[in-house]
């Protein structure tokens, strides 16, 4: 197992990659897209979580991402001494009518597939994606964590409908039409779904990409009356089977399977790493479900991590694990402390499963 850090877009600098490498992380996952472009109320020192407006402004439909940036980010990582593992989310300007299932869908899948295959070209092997339209989105703030520690989490559930010009929490049209986005079914989300996959699966396993998907966080069965897909374990099971494929994988993230309401996670960590079917994991701890649930150090919630890791070992998982996120520290850099802190009781604890 090797372990990774992730940064955001603001974050994607030598002083990071360095930061990352002496807290021990081989491996860097990056945000590329900015949650946090023109978002005043969210703090670039911490995970977004925004206000009914969402995190911030979409990026720019027209450019996408080329291999020229992508290669270049790849080599500013190497130039540390790690490795470019995978880039994570979409920007919502780039596929905004894919989720949607709006009029420039099908222009959107043609730049996606140029993204994607831009990426493989880059060297980068996996990108991490969510299909959710409300994306994550409902979570309050407050000293949850040990010690008081800020943290996010969530107090009930989040059914505030979503403006239209907006998606997966970000603003793509701010010149959008009053009113809200019409209610979209589960059926429909899955046929959405569907389609992407169909057209990206190929270009994909072509370019040597995975497609890692993310389960919903926070897992409710609708969030600001949209449905959401991968809200329970089994879910995506049915993700991996609606269209078998090598560059089918997920995104494994352990608190947002642990605050989904069905299940049991370590039962959830069994099933997926016995497939081969995780790219990478998020590896953070959380206290109680949705839509009463609280993030926390990744020592003190309701997750036993070791045991987490446990499964993955005796199922040969020899991917990447990275923080996902941790409360703020009480210090100056309560971001940085915090990773390091993760990392540390990460890279001690697989230290002493290798020695079993
Ligand atoms: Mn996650």
């Amino acid at each position: 197992m090797k372990l990774g850090l992730g940064l955001y877009r603001h974050m994607l600098t030598p002083e990071n990659f360095r930061f990352a490498k002496q807290a021990g992380a081989t491996h860097v996952v990056a945000h590329y897209t900015d949650y946090f472009n023109g978002g005043a109320l969210n703090s670039r020192e911490d995970q977004p979580t925004g206000s009914q407006q969402g995190w911030g402004l979409a990026g720019d439909p027209n450019q996408v991402w080329s291999f020229e940036e992508l290669d270049a980010l790849r080599k500013a990582v190497e130039a540390e001494g790690l490795v470019l593992e995978a880039l994570e989310n979409f920007d919502p300007a780039h596929w905004h009518d894919i989720l949607l299932d709006g009029p420039k869908k099908a222009e959107q899948m043609e730049n996606v597939k140029t993204l994607i295959r831009n990426v493989g070209r880059a060297g980068i092997p996996v990108f991490g994606y969510n299909f959710s339209l409300a994306g994550v989105a409902g979570r309050t703030k407050g000293p949850y964590a040990r010690g008081g520690a800020e943290s996010v989490g969530m107090e009930g559930p989040e059914d505030t409908p979503m403006p239209n010009g907006m998606v997966w929490n970000m603003i793509y049209d701010p010149d959008a039409p009053e009113g809200n986005v019409p209610a979209a079914t589960h059926e429909e989300l899955w046929q959405r779904l569907e389609y992407f996959l169909e057209e990206i699966l190929p270009v994909a396993e072509e370019s040597g990409v995975k497609m890692a998907a993310h389960p919903d966080d926070p897992p409710c069965e609708y969030v600001r009356g949209q449905p959401r897909l991968v809200y329970q374990p089994h879910l995506y099971q049915k993700l991996l089977d609606l269209k078998p494929n090598a560059a089918n994988t997920l995104e494994f993230c352990i608190g947002s399977l642990a605050e989904m309401t069905e299940g049991d996670i370590y039962e959830s960590v069994q099933q997926y790493s016995a497939q081969k079917k995780i790219a990478y994991v998020h590896f953070r701890n959380v206290r109680g479900k949705v839509p009463n649930y609280k993030e926390t150090f990744i020592d003190e919630g309701d997750v036993d991590m070791v045991k987490v890791l446990q499964i993955l070992k005796r199922n040969q998982y020899e991917g990447v694990l990275i923080p996902d996120h941790t409360p703020q520290m009480s210090c100056e850099a309560p971001w940085h402390a915090g990773m390091a802190y993760a990392l540390g009781y990460l890279k001690a604890a697989i230290r002493l499963l290798e020695a079993e």
